[in-house]
């Protein structure tokens, strides 16, 4: 899944894709580099973000939605507001990925509406005060019961299980421990059933380990998203698709022993 901010304040790239045309070449540049999937985002939920209403949300996605109509990958749109939910399935999205997993009221009622896929991710708290001192008795146990709880809400909503992948959601409401904890974990989440998305890519427990600056965490984005695969992942969210595969490629050629 390759990952297209639309916004002036994400934490990795942000800025640089806000105009839509440039959002849209650098989409069909992921592609290209053979993204499966492309996530579009118009609201940026790194720590200490400020939310934007749904029009603003609205005017930075749609056009690139409408750009990529034709695309040959399916485009999840990166969103916790029903209003823009509808809108851009109406355009043709096919997931909705919620960081707050469908828990906005009416959100569950709109995806089940549609066909499309849902990404459920697991946040404690909210972006603005996510990072105060996030606390667990035990981080995997009580994430795995989150996502649980929120496939039974859409499966009771009349969200088929099959359109449901989940995330332990990388950086949100946790420390770096936390994270590391949860990766070492990954197989308990895969275990429930439904595909495993990670975000790894460039995130700060990364920065912890390296010392390095987002722009400067390629390598360790790498290493996190093999690691991710290798313990049960099945979508990995990455902002460097092209170099992703080929570490991906090596993996898959040394499980498969198709080289021999
Ligand atoms: N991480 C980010 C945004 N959306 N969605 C899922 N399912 N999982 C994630 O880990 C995830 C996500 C944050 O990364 P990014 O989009 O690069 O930054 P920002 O939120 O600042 O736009």
């Amino acid at each position: 899944m390759g990952v297209v901010n639309v916004t002036p304040d994400s934490f990795s790239d942000g800025g640089r894709f806000l105009d839509p045309q440039q959002a849209i070449a650098h989409a069909w540049r992921l592609i290209e580099e053979g993204a499966d999937l492309i996530d579009i985002g118009g609201e940026s939920t790194r720590p200490g973000a400020q939310p934007v209403d749904a029009a603003e949300e609205l005017r930075r996605v749609l056009p690139v939605l409408r750009a990529l109509r034709d695309a040959a990958v399916p485009i999840a749109l990166d969103t916790i507001k029903p209003q823009v939910m509808q809108a851009a399935i109406a355009e043709g999205a096919s997931v909705i990925n919620d960081v707050t997993a469908l828990r906005s009221p009416g959100a569950l009622e709109t995806a089940a509406a549609s066909e499309v896929g849902v990404c459920m991710m697991h946040m404690r708290g909210e972006p603005r005060t996510m990072q105060a001192a996030p606390h667990y008795e035990n981080v995997v146990g009580e994430v795995r019961s989150f996502l649980l709880e929120r496939m039974d809400a859409a499966v009771a909503t009349g969200i088929a299980r099959e359109r449901v992948a989940i995330d332990p959601g990388f950086g949100f409401g946790k420390t770096a421990g936390h994270n590391l904890e949860l990766l070492r974990n990954l197989d308990r989440l895969a275990e429930l059933g439904a595909p495993v998305l990670v975000g790894l890519s460039r995130k700060s427990t990364l920065g912890a380990i390296t010392g390095r600056p987002a722009r400067e965490r390629l390598p360790a984005s790498i290493a996190a998203a093999l690691l991710a695969v290798q313990h049960g992942a099945r979508i990995v969210r990455v902002h460097d698709v092209a170099a992703t595969r080929d570490a991906l490629a090596v993996l898959a050629a040394v499980g498969n022993r198709t080289l021999e």
